[in-house]
């Protein structure tokens, strides 16, 4: 978005704890961090784990298909028990309140509107009247937070992929080129589209196999914030990064509420972890507005577990469930957001103030190690 970036003074001020000698020793690196939350014990939380897929056969995919990415995601779900006596100690509760500190101080550091996090446009060639995309199907090495940098399958090398943003109406070609070492599709999540086109292996195409293209290509029909993702060994590949946007703005726009910023925050959990737009807290980055500015948040959960998305101070007006409008827009704080939906929310920034903005589901967002996982903030500034 086009926001000036924000210094960290600021961000302290507005959060109102500017001098309150938030003075963070400079002991450790920042990879101290998620080393040391990757020593705590066993979660405490079951996993999708258990009901995961076993380990496909085919030798193209890696064996840390599963098991190795939920062990990384969990590893964050560090256990209030063990952690309790030490921090009983006053070097225990020291060294949590300074682990704490340290991830903060990263999140704030790190504050950056340009980098890509609130999402890359797809650019697209116009042909005849058609829109023109291109996606690249590629495993990259991807950091998802300090210290840890995951085999990521993405589309076009980032994660989530680019955002496609078209209007109603709109006619689309949408060529996928499969560099991986393994097969793939793309579906269509939410949109309407001819059934030839819905992206399933074996139901309505061939696979993509490694080095081929495929060419998908329809009109939009139904506005609405929608999705595309892998359908094909779709565990992996959609945990470990084959997704990502797919808005269709409405044709009428008369409807649309007035914005002052449209945010999309793309939810995943297993294969690269509990991430938001393919981030880990402190890696995640701030919401910023003005005071009086009305936000619009769209959440799309890529994941396979549910998250509770939870803004301190700022309520969330629900206006809309998988793309359509609701007949009765609805006020709350958390929006529990299941795998596979969609929800936009509004949020009217009239109170000041650094807010809290998580995952409620705790141990996807803190530890006796500090903030992990899916956390981030929305910064109203006077
Ligand atoms: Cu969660």
């Amino acid at each position: 978005m086009n926001r000036s970036p924000l210094s960290r003074r600021n961000f302290l001020k507005v959060a109102g704890v500017a001098g309150a000698g938030l003075t963070v020793g400079a002991c450790r690196n920042p990879s101290a961090v998620p080393a040391e939350a990757t020593r705590a014990a066993a979660p405490p939380t079951p996993t999708p784990e258990p009901t995961a897929t076993p380990a496909p056969p085919t030798p193209t995919v890696e064996p840390t298909a599963t098991p190795a990415p939920v062990a990384q995601a969990d590893t964050h779900a560090a256990p209030a028990a063990p952690a309790a006596p030490a921090a009983q100690t006053e070097s225990g509760w020291e060294e949590m309140d300074r682990m704490h500190e340290e991830g903060v101080k990263i999140f704030l550091d790190g504050i950056d509107p340009s980098n890509g996090f609130w999402g890359t446009p797809l650019e697209y060639r116009e042909e005849n009247g058609v829109k023109v995309f291109e996606l690249t199907c590629q495993e990259v090495d991807w950091e998802v937070e300090p210290g840890k940098t995951v085999a990521a399958m993405t589309y076009n090398g980032i994660v989530p992929g680019p955002e496609i943003r078209i209007t109603e109406g709109d006619s689309v070609r949408i060529i996928v080129h499969n560099e991986m070492g393994q097969s793939t599709s793309v579906h269509w999540h939410g949109v309407t589209v001819p059934n030839n086109m819905d992206g399933v292996p074996y139901i309505t195409q061939p696979p993509i196999r490694p080095g081929e293209s495929y060419t998908y290509e329809f009109t939009t029909r139904n506005s609405g914030s929608h999705m595309y993702h892998s359908h094909h060994n779709a565990l992996e590949q959609v945990s470990k990064g084959l997704i990502g946007a797919f808005i269709i703005e409405p044709a009428d726009k008369s409807n649309e509420p007035e914005v002052s910023g449209d945010y999309t925050l793309v939810l995943n959990d297993v294969g690269i972890g509990l991430t938001l737009n393919g981030k880990s807290f402190p890696y995640t980055q701030p919401i910023i507005a003005k005071l009086g500015d009305k936000i619009r948040i769209r959440y799309m959960n890529e994941g396979v577990m549910i998250h509770p998305m939870h803004l301190h101070g700022l309520e969330q007006l629900v206006i809309s469930k998988d793309g359509w409008p609701l007949p009765q827009p609805y006020y709350c704080d958390t929006l529990n957001v299941a795998p596979g939906e969609r929800y936009d929310v509004i949020v009217d920034c009239h109170t000041a103030g650094a807010w809290a903005f998580h995952c409620h589901i705790l141990s996807h967002a803190e530890s006796a190690h500090g903030m992990f996982g899916m956390v981030t903030a929305v910064v109203v500034q006077e």
